[in-house]
């Protein structure tokens, strides 16, 4: 029996794989094993000589069992070490480089502003792109025969046949969503609305739909200068400058009481714009003091609140700070212009990392 189960113990140790532990298995303590074999010798044998090789036997059998199961066990973990070893996986390596999409011009411009507005404490407001003729004409103090609607190339909705009601419009500005924010919200209020808008006009400088900002602060004792201040901050934060000077023409919109067109100071040396220093001034944007209609069309008492408001072109900002020629490429969906100008996905720009890095 000693030489048996140093033949199995050895045997197993030896073992390469499942099927060759299987194999010693059967030859061993299977039915018609070596150990089956001689259990059937038990019964010629005397009952004294019975009592110590029964016992003895099924001690070996449960012995080569078990170095069997600790053998496939053994043979189980180093085939798993090696997977693991072959499939082994470096994660700290880069991503591929090549980038599956981009975030459009218009699209960093918008983020990158809203992050300085945000900062400033404008909440961001949106609102339908097909809105009533109150919300995008009346509220804002352009009445019907307001040469400024017509001025505006205004998009009409079709209306069925015998309705008579005024038609909707695509709106021509994003001041609708400014009227909505201070009817839900009421004063004190800073809000900043960024969409797209709409105009029948098609030129090199001109296209149909656009994007606009706008920006509406309204609280006790507001002035010209909060604006001011709050203007000169965006521009140095978008541009990412540490100065600028800032131009005040005076103006006119119906919405606005005074009005103002803002004009920063650039140079353009060899085609290449500078902000904040120079002889040349760049046009940005429109503002003024909110007309007290347009602060009562909204819901809020005119003789309590005071407020500033904004308007600012999108496609134009970053078409200056990005270095765009032209407008219309915005518009054409050309892949390689995508690849081009567009900017990291997942990037969000925030004051901290320096905006568009
Ligand atoms: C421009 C002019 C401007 C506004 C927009 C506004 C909105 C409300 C009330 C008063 Cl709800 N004003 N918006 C004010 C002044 C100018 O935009 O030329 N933008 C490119």
């Amino acid at each position: 029996m000693d030489d048996l189960k140093a033949k199995y113990l050895g045997q197993i140790a030896e073992a390469a794989d499942e099927a060759a532990i299987e194999a010693i298995r059967v030859a061993a303590v299977g039915k018609k094993g070596e150990i089956a074999l001689m259990m059937r010798e038990l019964g010629k044998m005397t009952p004294e000589e019975r009592q110590t090789a029964g016992p003895a036997l099924n001690a070996l059998k449960d012995e080569i069992n078990s170095a069997l199961a600790a053998k496939k066990a053994a043979l189980a973990d180093a085939a798993l070490d090696e997977r693991l070893r072959s499939e082994w996986l470096d994660v700290t390596l880069p991503t591929r480089p090549r980038r599956q999409g981009t975030l459009h011009p218009i699209s960093q411009a918008s983020e990158e502003l809203t992050a300085i507005f945000a900062e400033m404490g404008f909440a961001v407001a949106e609102g339908p792109r097909i809105e009533t003729d109150w919300y995008n004409f009346d509220a804002l103090n352009i009445p019907g025969h307001h040469p400024a609607r017509a001025e505006m190339d205004t998009f009409y909705m079709a209306r069925a046949e015998g309705d008579n009601r005024p038609p909707h419009v695509l709106r021509t500005h994003t001041s609708p969503v400014q009227i909505r924010s201070m009817e839900l919200q009421g004063a004190p209020i800073r809000v900043i609305c960024p969409g797209g808008v709409y105009r029948a006009d098609y030129d090199q400088t001109h296209t149909p739909m656009f994007h606009q900002v706008e920006g509406l602060a309204i609280d006790k004792g507001i002035s010209m200068a909060n604006l001011k201040w709050t203007l000169e901050e965006f521009v140095k934060a978008f541009f990412e400058v540490d100065d600028v000077e800032l131009r005040f023409r005076a103006s006119h919109f119906p919405f606005t009481e005074p009005s103002a067109e803002v004009d920063i100071r650039c140079s353009w040396e060899g085609g290449q714009l500078k902000i904040g220093e120079g002889d040349d001034w760049l046009e940005i944007l429109g503002s003024g003091m909110v007309h007290p209609k347009v602060i009562a069309a909204g819901g809020i008492d005119p003789d309590v609140y005071q407020g500033f408001a904004f308007g600012i072109g999108i496609d134009r900002l970053a078409m200056l700070k990005y270095g765009i020629p032209d407008l219309r490429a915005f518009f054409d969906s050309d892949l390689r212009w995508l690849r081009h100008y567009g900017f990291a996905a997942l990037d969000m720009p925030n004051l901290h990392g320096g905006l568009s890095r």
